[in-house]
């Protein structure tokens, strides 16, 4: 549903932001290492199969975006013909989602700390909300009704809906598309350089907020690296700051007005 009712006509510099679209694994929720990872190789276990993805590994993979997509390459990698890899991906897949689904269900999926406070924040004030992930819709939307409150989203564009995932800025387009907004009013919140690169390419400015999996990726191009969402008792370490927006030890509503002002 619509908050705020700001026409995007009437903003003036410093008063633009009018939505933040944001990415789901990684940056909402702490979902790959202790979540899908395990889920993945629960789905191998029960398969029969004595593959395994061990933290490391599963960085690497996490190049590949798309569970499905993930799992195909990785047996393409290991020689596997077409029409098996694409049959026993789609098998796997199906399996770990369901897995995944229990999980998030039981609560073993988590916010990141200090998400909460910035949604809830953008929330009262008016700013719309947006997700735009490569996960499946079928395991996302529980998720985040589950961790952040039903409907808490007005648009959700999950990887089973766009053509091309990311880098592809194909889900950030949908997602200010169902909005009705302009990314000039907009702004980003991503975990990855994969995630960053298909915001940009949507026009989006784009914070990101890196994780243990993203640290060390290439964040040229983000507007603001943040070492973590940050709250009072634990606060955020700037890693980059390229128009000196100077956040408070965390990611707040304030910061992100300031970015969509300074575009
Ligand atoms: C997330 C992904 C997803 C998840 C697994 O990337 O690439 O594939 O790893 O979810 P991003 P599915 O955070 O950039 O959206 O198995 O549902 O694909
Ligand atoms: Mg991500």
């Amino acid at each position: 549903m619509a908050r705020g009712g700001i026409a995007s006509g009437s903003v003036s510099a410093g008063h633009r932001l009018q939505a933040v679209v944001l990415d789901v694994d990684g940056t909402l929720v702490d979902s790959e290492r202790d979540g899908h990872r395990v889920a993945f190789n629960m789905a191998f276990e029960e398969a029969g199969l004595p593959d395994r993805w061990d933290v490391e590994r599963y960085g690497e993979l996490l190049a590949v975006p798309g569970g499905k997509r993930r799992l195909s390459a990785y047996f393409e990698e290991r020689g596997m013909a077409e029409e098996e890899r694409d049959e026993l991906a789609g098998r796997l897949h199906r399996r770990k989602t369901d897995l995944f689904k229990e999980m998030a269900r039981e609560g073993q999926i988590e916010a990141r700390p200090g998400v909460e406070d910035l949604v809830d924040e953008l929330d009262d004030a008016g700013v719309r909300l947006a997700v735009a992930t490569t996960g499946s819709r079928e395991w996302v939307d529980p998720l985040l009704d589950r961790l952040f409150g039903p409907g808490r989203f007005e648009a959700i564009v999950g990887g089973d809906e766009v053509p091309r995932r990311k880098p592809d800025p194909s889900s950030y387009l949908m997602a200010l598309e169902r909005l009705g907004v302009t990314p000039s009013v907009a702004a980003a919140v991503e975990d990855s350089a994969v995630g960053l690169e298909a915001a940009k390419a949507a026009g989006l400015p784009c914070v990101v907020v890196v994780n243990d999996y993203t640290r060390e990726q290439d964040l040229d191009a983000a507007d603001l690296v943040l070492d973590g969402f940050g709250s009072r008792d634990a606060p955020a370490d700037v890693l980059a700051d390229p128009h000196e927006l100077d956040p408070p030890g965390r990611l707040d509503a304030a910061t992100l007005r300031r970015l969509a002002a300074a575009g």
